[in-house]
Formats: structure tokens, sequence, C-alpha cells
């Protein structure tokens, strides 16, 4: 609370010395960016709105899932960034959820012009780094909610525990929601083509 006000009377401060900043340019690069970073901590302590969640030395960006139409059989869950600020490796080795009857890590991929998509035992997480998740990214990782035991409705949340190898388990929550433009349209071509060869279980 304390910190709160300290901030807000700072940027007050910012605020109410444009005269100051035009006389000492130097100044001005220093308080704009002292302004920055103040705001920066001020979303930092928004964090209901960012929708990304922490486990140790993991974050994890953004999670969504894309609308499925009734009777499709399988949902993909794409996150947009899994980042690592450990000094070791991580690895995204399974999921779960009461969505599904079980949960596998995917990995789609173009063979011989076809896309395809086949289970793989993780997704690493390297060591002071990051991995994306996104949709239509060109790694093409995903999770895949196999056998679902309902449609997954735009606009709504559900929960899922992501298993990593050292971090741990974390439950995340969900948002469904539909991309609009290409990325979107390669996407679902692709796990139609995808679910069709591959998920025969
Ligand atoms: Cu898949």
């Amino acid at each position: 609370m304390q910190t709160l006000t300290q901030v807000q009377f700072a940027l007050g401060r910012l605020r109410t010395s444009p005269l100051s900043a035009v006389i000492h340019p130097p100044y001005r690069a220093l308080r704009t960016g002292l302004a920055a970073m103040i705001m920066a901590m001020l979303v930092g302590l928004g964090q209901a709105t960012a929708h990304d969640f922490k486990k140790g030395d993991l974050s994890i960006d953004h999670p969504t899932a894309t609308p499925t139409a009734p009777g499709q059989p399988h949902g993909a869950i794409f996150i947009e960034k899994l980042k690592n600020s450990g000094a070791k490796d991580d690895q995204l080795i399974a999921a779960r959820s009461g969505i599904s009857k079980s949960m596998e890590v995917h990995r789609m991929s173009m063979d011989k012009g076809v896309m395809a998509m086949r289970e793989i035992p993780g997704v690493t997480i390297p060591a002071r780094g990051a991995v994306s998740m996104a949709r239509g990214s060109k790694e093409g990782y995903h999770l895949m909610l196999m056998n679902l035991n309902r449609p997954l409705k735009e606009g709504e949340k559900f929960p899922v525990t992501l298993i990593f190898k050292n971090a741990g388990e974390v439950t995340v929550e969900i948002e469904v929601e539909k991309r609009s433009g290409a990325e979107h349209g390669h996407h679902t071509g692709s796990h139609k083509s995808g679910a069709a060869q591959g998920h025969k279980h």
C-alpha cells in the first residue's frame, strides 16, 4: 500500500514538471525512462488481467483453446509462450483436465506436403529462455484434449493442470477463443487432417 502511494506521488511529480523537461532534455529522457519503469510496475500489480501463470522459474503466458464443433472428438490448447528464468532446462511432459478423457503433448509438422501431428515426450523450455506453443507457430507444439466430454464454447474458461519435469504441477485457466485471419484457418485445417490420420485411439 505504501509502495503504491509513493509510486502515485512520483507519477504526480513527473506529470507536473513539463517545463523542466524542456529546459533540461537529458533529464527528460531519464524521467521518461523512470515513468515507463513505474508504469511497468503498476501493470505488474494487476496480474489478473495479464492472463499468465507462474510456477517456480516458469511463466505460462496466455493459454488458450480453440472452440470445437459438436461431435468433434478432440480439442487443442496453445500457450503463447513458456518462459524459464532458471539455470536448468525444464520440460512440459504431460497435462490433465476434467474436460477430456486424457491429454497428450503434440507436435504438428509437414510430412511430404501433408500436415500431420504426433505425440511427443515433451516440450523443452530452455534455461534462461523460452519456447512458443502459440497457434500457428512454426514449432507446431500444442496440447491435445483427447476425447472431449463436451464441446469447447468460445468465451468459456476451464482449468487444466500442466505437469513439468522439474517445476512440478501447476493449474492454469484456459480461455476458449477463436482467432481470425490466416493463422487460424491454417491451424484448423491442420487439425482436421491430423485428427483424421493420427487420433485413432
Ligand atoms: Cu494434436
